[in-house]
């Protein structure tokens, strides 16, 4: 007999997803007997900081990952980063483990009551296997349904007793199956499109994450060039899918209805390539476009084109529809926008301004970095510091923080040869603070940049709330990550101390806690991780480093 725990492994094998994260309890332990030697556990602390590494690591790979949760408790961690995920449209199989099938009806403890509806409507799909024996079936559905177009995370609920279980049926045909679901759009609206193309005055495109995500990069610059039109960012972004460092790069849509529109003035056609239409953070009545704008929209996603409140959509793949278009349309006979460059900082204020932070980081950042960025006081950075490449900026997609830290971990496995660097504020370091125990334990080459807002805020009254919010109670009092984990020291950053920073820069947790790619115990990374974890430490100055210039 085969059993469900050997049928799924070997399924998983054939999927390439061999790299779990997570964090389990005993629901998942049947699970995780007897593991493989070439798979991978990727322990996480908590549930939210295992999803979001997982989040950016499927991101940056283009795979489906599995992610295991415990239970129902489990699962609820993570929720608040699955909204993250869903609106990504990241592939993940999440997998929960439930009592035992015998223990369901009475509610044994660590019962998920209502396993397939607890993570709704955060998926796409949501099933529990009817019989042990449909389990790697149950596997194998939720791995295709999340990787087919518009991808996103499922869910997958298996009662702990059913991996003993016999897998029954021949499994090798589930592990022969291939999927291929990436629907192309269609030839004919692509073709009139184009034409309108050629025919407007003054195009304008606009690049949401979808673009990057399908490995629609150098298809969207190709567009921009062909037509030499101006580009912008969609709002709200979670990845970045155009250089902003290009002459046809003209900055970040706005986040109102009039921003927006005001931004439109003057476009006969507007493209929008793999974002929403669009995601405004705040309601003012007004027309979405300006007068004689038309909008044509590119996604993936059927619901969100049946969403938009105005304009025309072309479902299909994004990545394809700008390489059709480029091929059909002519080139256009005008000249290429100019890239608008922000003045230098100064840098001899203290504490250190944030441009001066970001100019630093420009400076010294290799051009090949990831970015995993959760700062909301540095607004559109980007603009400061270069996006140059293809999958090189990872953001939380819903705003739900949480992601910054964990997904720097996650990018930095998922390309161990790219250097990381992560980029988040200190309120948002303490939803995500878990992911630097397991940035070193895996020894992930991650510099860690933790800005504080309390200088950002006196220096540029970044968003200070409306004075009528400020009333007594309205502002939750202030935190300080100095004071609440004062071993994990970030002295340089809080003075603005910019020499700490720049010297911090070229460091990483790998390159601060020698022997760590060696494993260790748990209270060794612990130490290691204090010494680490904020790219500026004192002490960690003393410990004997590799050399490396940014
Ligand atoms: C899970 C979650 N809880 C609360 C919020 C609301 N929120 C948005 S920004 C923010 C403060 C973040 O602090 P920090 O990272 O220091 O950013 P900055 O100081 O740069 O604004 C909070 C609490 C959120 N977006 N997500
Ligand atoms: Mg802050």
């Amino acid at each position: 007999m085969t059993s469900v725990h050997d049928a799924a492994y070997e399924l998983l094998r054939s999927l390439g997803m061999s790299t779990f994260f997570g964090n389990p309890g005993s629901n998942e332990l049947t699970f995780l007997d007897d593991f493989p030697s070439d798979f991978r556990y990727v322990l996480a602390l908590q549930e939210g900081a295992g999803l979001a590494m997982a989040d950016a690591y499927a991101q940056a790979t283009g795979a489906p990952v599995l992610v295991s949760l415990h239970a129902a408790a489990g699962v609820g961690q993570a929720m608040g980063a699955l909204v993250n995920s869903q609106l990504a449209g990241t592939p993940l199989v999440i997998i929960s483990g439930q009592q035992a099938r015998s223990l369901i009806t009475l509610e044994g403890q660590l019962t998920n009551v209502d396993a397939i509806n607890l993570p709704k409507p955060l998926v796409k799909g949501s099933f529990e296997a009817p019989s042990p024996a449909a389990a790697p079936a149950t596997l194998a559905r939720a791995a295709h349904l999340a990787a087919s177009a518009p991808t996103g995370p499922v869910f997958v609920s298996i009662p702990l007793d059913d991996w003993r279980g016999d897998a029954g049926a021949d499994i090798g045909g589930l592990v022969k199956r291939r999927v291929a679901a990436r629907p192309a759009p269609e030839a004919e609206p692509i073709a009139a499109l184009a034409k309108r193309l050629d025919a407007a005055r003054n195009p304008l495109l606009i690049f949401g994450a979808e673009v990057d995500a399908s490995g629609g990069w150098d298809a969207g610059v190709a567009l921009a060039e062909r037509l030499a039109a101006p580009a912008l960012l969609a709002i709200e972004v979670g990845r970045i899918s155009f250089p902003t460092d290009h002459d046809c790069y003209q900055g970040t849509l706005g986040v109102t209805i009039g921003a927006v529109r005001k931004q439109l003035e003057g476009h006969d056609l507007v493209i929008v390539a793999g974002a929403p239409v669009f995601r405004y953070h705040a309601w003012a009545e007004g027309p979405y476009l300006p007068d004689g704008t038309e909008l044509v929209a590119l996604t993936a996603d059927p619901a969100q084109a049946a969403r938009a409140p105005v304009g025309d959509a072309i479902v299909g793949d994004p990545a394809q529809a700008l390489a059709m278009l480029t091929a059909r349309i002519a080139e256009a006979d005008r000249a290429r926008p100019e890239r608008r460059l922000p003045p230098a900082a100064d840098r001899s204020a203290v504490p250190m301004r944030p441009d001066a932070l970001l100019d630093v980081l420009r400076d010294r950042v290799p051009a090949d970095a990831a970015f995993a960025s959760e700062v909301p006081s540095l607004g559109n950075w980007w603009e400061r510091v270069p996006i140059t490449k293809a999958r090189s900026f990872f953001s939380s997609a819903a705003g739900g923080l949480g992601y910054g830290i964990p997904a720097a971990v996650g990018l930095g496995l998922a390309d161990p040869t790219r250097p990381v660097v992560c980029l988040s504020g200190d309120g948002s370091a303490h939803y995500g603070i878990t992911g630097l125990w397991t940035a070193a334990q895996h020894g992930v080459d991650v510099t860690f940049v933790i800005a504080p807002e309390r200088h950002l805020r006196r220096a540029q009254g970044v968003r200070r709330l409306p004075p009528d919010d400020r009333s007594a109670g309205s502002r939750p009092p202030r935190h300080r990550l100095c004071r609440t984990r004062r071993r994990v020291r970030h002295r340089g950053a809080a003075r603005g101390d910019r020499r700490r920073v720049r010297r911090g820069a070229g460091r990483s947790v790998r390159e601060q806690r020698p022997g760590c790619d060696r494993g260790g115990d748990r209270r060794d990374a612990k130490r290691h991780v204090r010494r680490a974890a904020c790219a500026h430490d004192g002490r960690a100055r003393r410990q004997p480093q590799r050399s490396r210039s940014w």
